[in-house]
């Protein structure tokens, strides 16, 4: 018998059991033991049913993704061929159950489908989450899906790759039974019921009568593609897996398992899922920190306190009671705590709108959120995060007085952006508690976490905020105490370089539309305009940016501020802004600009979408690498990170340090040196970059050598 896959017989049903941990994935030893016990059970006379279970947490959560990785790189033997696993078990004469609990994914779904009932525990979820690696279902998902659920929602299910739970997925067909108590009890009772009815046994890829007309399928198909293209905009894989679901119509199923398989390998060898497969194991790789064991002791958190009420706290809290917890917000008038709490109830409220909560789920959100003037609620919380205005005086005062009023185990949390965490700590007698927690604005919503490690700060602090960022949903990435972190360290130079291309002849519209076509999720000065121009203005005076002699200077955005154009907030910033937020260029920056250049004798061009790549991502880019060699960032895939969940890089291109080790370093390295001679010191190729470009390496490679290094 299989390590991996067992079987047991219990009253007259074989019960197979999957155990590969930490979640099932479909190894070949997964499939062989699969096959082999499957094939064991159809012919052994005392077996009249066969349910299929994962051990541990999960059904199985698809194929195993290091195989994929390495058959996108033009390694290893690349993803099974499941058809005759899948077909043997659909095919045999005695009836197969599928017990599904934790998630059944990809080809973890599949193989359910295989099975001629499926039932499952009511917090399963399944889903063909495939689209995310840049893929489609490899293993007849999109021929067997839509006969089990129609072409209309296996498109959803496909394209949006967002799983479902066993409640929609019993309505819709997809599973037959819900199970409450014992899964595999459950499913042997199922299976024995099953058992005394006469087959055949329904085989899923046989069915028909959920599938459309010839007729109908065009307007099916053609909604598909408008989804995918609104939803994941210039991704492949969204796209295929509707030519695919569409196979399952037009052909016959074994000309259309075969069309699946032909468009699957193409992707899988394509350029967009060995980015996105990048970023999967990039988001799970920030929580394995050197010198922070992965079983390290973390502390119980169960109340947060917020200092300050403004739309950062308010964010904040409403993370935190999302997750469960009880907040105690902090402020220094019952005015302030009013309008902030205010602001809370109206952002539940518009999620109630959208469907994302019910009301009774807000209600229950908002009994765990207190409001108290003054710090005396701080007392019971055992993590306080100050969310105060972006002043280094004001911080240390706030953290003195934590420190007096906070219990002696409470973490002491800042929400920086920008400022020096240990001259924060240094004002406290607890400088190994004290950390950084930049949350992201609207910090309910935004997936990043950038944690940050002061001099001081204890490995159990550091643990103990990755499991609080895992609780609320977010990324946490551990990232070094200097001047903007990784995240806004390296956006300055992006941000500066739009605004001296605009000086240079370009329009802020251009340079944004060149991003978005790129894939980034916004235009750099729509982002400004959103985040206020008056915050990189405030940043700019505190950490004097510009002061080394030569320095070309941005000289739009401080006149933007003085003419009170802040951005959204005033209506007004590079663009204007009318009620739906929409950005609508306004001629009157564009003049200013122009003036300002002609003022500055600065000679203005026009330029391609692709220079304004070039002068903005290689800015990035090159910032990123010296990000990398002084450690503030731990890996160059930490930075992918923080730039696919924190600034809406496209993950489809992997985050900045992957899209440049595909560009190839030696050419990004050259377009840098050319810029150095043709622009300035701002310029200068970091060392490590033009390090890893002379000796043909990449971001990637250095990763690893740094792993190696530390293991
Ligand atoms: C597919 O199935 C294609 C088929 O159609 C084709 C067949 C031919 N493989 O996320 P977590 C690891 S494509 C390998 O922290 P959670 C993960 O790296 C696949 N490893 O836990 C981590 O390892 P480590 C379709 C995997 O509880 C550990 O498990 N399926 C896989 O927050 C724990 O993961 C998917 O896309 C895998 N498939 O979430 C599902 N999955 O401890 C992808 C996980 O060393 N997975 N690992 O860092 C997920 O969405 C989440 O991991 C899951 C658990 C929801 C399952």
């Amino acid at each position: 018998m299989s390590d991996v896959v067992t079987s047991a017989i219990h009253e007259g049903i074989a019960v197979i059991t999957i155990n590969n941990p930490p979640v099932n994935a479909l190894s070949p030893e997964v499939i062989d033991g699969l096959t082999v016990s499957i094939a064991a059970a159809q012919s052994d006379p005392a077996v009249n049913g066969i349910v299929v279970v994962g051990a541990g947490r999960t059904f199985i959560a698809g194929a195993d993704i290091k195989g994929l990785d390495a058959m996108a790189w033009g390694a290893g033997e690349g993803a099974p061929d499941m058809h005759d696993a899948l077909t043997l078990i659909e095919d045999g004469p005695k009836p197969v159950v599928m017990a599904l609990h934790g998630t059944a994914l990809g080809g973890g779904l599949e193989v359910a489908m295989a099975g001629h009932y499926r039932v499952a525990v009511p917090g399963a979820a399944m889903g063909q989450p495939e689209v995310n690696l840049g893929i489609i279902p490899g293993a007849e998902g999109t021929q067997r899906l839509p006969r089990l659920v129609g072409v209309e929602k296996a498109i959803e299910m496909c394209v949006t790759g967002k799983p479902i739970k066993a409640s929609e997925a019993l309505q819709l067909g997809l599973i037959d039974h819900i199970v409450d108590g014992d899964l595999a009890a459950g499913a042997v009772r199922f299976a024995r019921e099953i058992a005394t009815r006469s087959g055949p046994h329904p085989k899923t890829r046989e069915r028909t009568d959920k599938l459309p007309s010839l007729e109908a399928l065009p307007p099916l198909i053609h909604a598909g593609k408008e989804l995918a293209r609104k939803t994941r905009r210039n991704q492949h894989a969204p796209l295929a897996v509707v030519d695919a679901i569409e196979a399952a119509v037009t052909l016959p199923y074994d000309q259309g398992r075969v069309r699946e398989r032909g468009i699957f390998f193409d992707l899988v060898k394509g350029e967009q899922s060995k980015a996105l497969i990048h970023v999967f194991f990039a988001e799970r790789g920030v929580s394995k920190v050197p010198g922070i064991p992965k079983d390290a002791p973390v502390a119980a958190i169960n109340t947060v306190a917020i200092i300050g009420a403004g739309t950062m706290g308010g964010g904040i809290a409403m993370a935190c009671a999302n997750a469960g917890l009880t907040v105690q917000i902090t402020d220094t008038t019952a005015a302030a705590l009013e309008t902030g709490l205010g602001r809370i109830k109206s952002n539940y409220d518009t999620s109630v709108k959208r469907g994302r909560f019910t009301p009774e789920a807000v209600a229950e959100r908002l009994g765990r959120i207190h409001t108290q003037v003054g710090y005396e609620g701080v007392a019971a919380a055992d993590l306080v995060i100050e969310a105060v205005f972006e002043n280094m005086a004001l911080k240390k005062q706030v953290f003195a007085e934590l420190d007096r009023v906070a219990k002696p185990g409470a973490l002491l949390a800042t929400n920086t952006s920008t400022l020096d965490i240990d001259q924060i700590a240094s004002v406290t007698a607890r400088a190994e508690r004290v950390v950084g927690l930049h949350f992201f604005s609207p910090a309910n919503i935004m997936r990043l976490l950038e944690i940050v490690r002061g001099a001081a700060t204890s490995p159990e602090t550091l643990a103990t905020t990755l499991s609080f960022a895992k609780r609320l949903g977010k990324v946490g990435v551990v990232v070094g105490n200097a001047p903007g972190f990784v995240g806004n360290r390296m956006m300055f130079p992006y941000m500066y370089e739009a605004q001296f291309l605009v000086e240079d002849g370009a329009t802020p519209e251009q340079v944004d539309r060149a991003l978005t076509d790129f894939g980034m999720a916004m235009g750099i000065f729509a982002v400004d305009d959103m985040a206020g121009v008056d915050v990189a203005w405030r940043v700019r005076q505190e950490l004097n940016q510009f002061s080394e002699p030569g320095a070309r200077k941005p000289l739009v955005a401080d006149q933007l501020c003085e003419m009170g154009r802040f951005g959204q907030k005033t209506g007004r910033g590079w663009y204007r802004y009318g009620d739906d937020r929409k950005p609508i260029p306004d001629p009157e920056v564009l003049s200013l600009i122009e003036e300002t250049a002609k003022a500055a004798g600065i000679q203005r061009r026009s330029f391609t979408p692709e220079e304004i790549i070039e002068r903005t991502i290689y800015a990035l880019i090159n910032e990123g690498a010296r990000v990398l060699e002084e450690g503030v960032a731990l890996r160059a895939a930490d930075i992918d990170t923080v730039y696919v969940n924190g600034y809406g890089f496209p993950a489809y291109r992997g985050g900045p340090m992957f899209y440049a080790d595909r560009v190839g370093l030696e050419k990004i390295q050259g377009r840098v040196s050319q810029f150095h001679r043709e622009l300035g010191d701002r310029w200068a190729p970091a060392p490590l970059l033009a390090r890893l470009a002379r000796e043909g390496s990449t971001f990637r490679q250095f990763d690893a050598e740094r792993a190696r290094q530390a293991a």
